[in-house]
């Protein structure tokens, strides 16, 4: 069954229910929050969490004073709208009710059980409901601006892996929104950066293993945390690839980024990783240059298959 729909139709069944959830992920990013957010200007109900949000969320959500339930009782309300969620493991696999979905990553594997859900795949979340409100003539309130512009900033990794489109959304809701730019750049520039994430990035530095495939550099880490930022990190300081894997358990979390060089050679890390999550039963998947897995494993063997898999791309002669 297709129950995708169009922008247009996503909006206007919305508007026939009275109390909806906009339910994020755990450690939910500003694109989920900014895009749940902006949604319930428009449309009321809540904004939910599981579990917890990240930095840059909680410093988002304090600047614009907005109330969130956290795990909230999803009986509550008579639709959850799942935002910039791709899988389950994400809401902790948690039992929903009716509900319906609005994501920009290329796989989702919730759709078959949604009641309806609107797909783009776009650099962001934030950019769909950008568009969606656009197009049927909403106005844009400071907040909004300023929430759906953070979710592009991050998600784009501060533009680095912009389209024109992340570009001209961005423009757009500075010139409606009638927010500075300045102004969203200090909020995120105004989040502290903790002792304990500075530390992890030092730990991640000096445990860094660096493979080499002719001039590409591919990195490999761990931290007990932060390991998305280690990740990106690693990328900053040198590598052309980066994996950094928490050991949780049994289990082992990776998170990876590509430069967009390694993306334009034919780095895929959402795909590599997806492939890699189902060989050991578990979940993996993102975006081309930033992507992240999970799954029972021991992480030397884990990280070793996931540099495998980039070097084989990284060597392939050209065509
Ligand atoms: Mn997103």
């Amino acid at each position: 069954m297709d129950n995708s729909v169009s922008r247009n139709e996503f909006y206007s069944l919305l508007t026939e229910f009275k109390n909806p959830l906009f339910l994020c992920h755990r450690n939910a990013d500003p694109d989920a929050i900014g895009s749940a957010y902006s949604l319930k200007e428009v449309f009321g109900g809540s904004i939910g969490v599981i579990d917890s949000v990240d930095r840059i969320s909680s410093t988002l959500i304090n600047r614009l004073d907005m109330k969130v339930l956290y795990n909230p009782d999803i009986s509550m309300h008579d639709i959850t709208v799942v935002v910039d969620t791709s899988t389950g493991v994400q809401l902790n696999n948690i039992k929903l009710e009716k509900y319906c979905i609005i994501d920009h990553h290329t796989t989702n594997t919730m759709l078959e059980g949604a009641e309806f859900h609107l797909i783009e795949h776009r650099t962001s979340t934030a950019e769909i409901v950008y568009t969606m409100l656009h197009e049927t003539g909403h106005s844009f309130s400071t907040e909004m601006g300023i929430a759906l512009i953070t979710g592009i900033i991050t998600d784009t990794g501060h533009f680095k892996h912009a389209t024109a489109d992340s570009l001209y959304t961005t423009a757009s809701l500075l010139e409606e929104s009638k927010v500075s730019y300045g102004e969203v750049l200090e909020l995120l520039s105004s989040t502290p950066h903790d002792i304990s994430m500075r530390i992890a990035m030092l730990k991640a530095a000096m445990r860094t293993k660096i493979e080499r495939a002719n001039d590409w550099i591919i990195a490999t880490s761990y931290v007990s945390s932060f390991n998305g930022t280690a990740a990106s990190t690693l990328v900053n300081i040198g590598a052309d690839v980066s994996f950094v894997a928490t050991p949780i358990g049994e289990m082992v979390r990776i998170s990876s980024r590509a430069r967009r060089t390694a993306i334009e050679r034919g780095v895929t890390l959402g795909k590599i990783l997806e492939e890699i999550g189902k060989t050991h039963g578990g979940t993996g998947g993102g975006h081309n240059g930033a992507a992240g897995l999970e799954v029972i494993g021991d992480k030397d063997q884990i990280l070793s298959e996931c540099v495998k898999r980039v070097k084989k791309i990284l060597l392939k002669r050209n065509l």
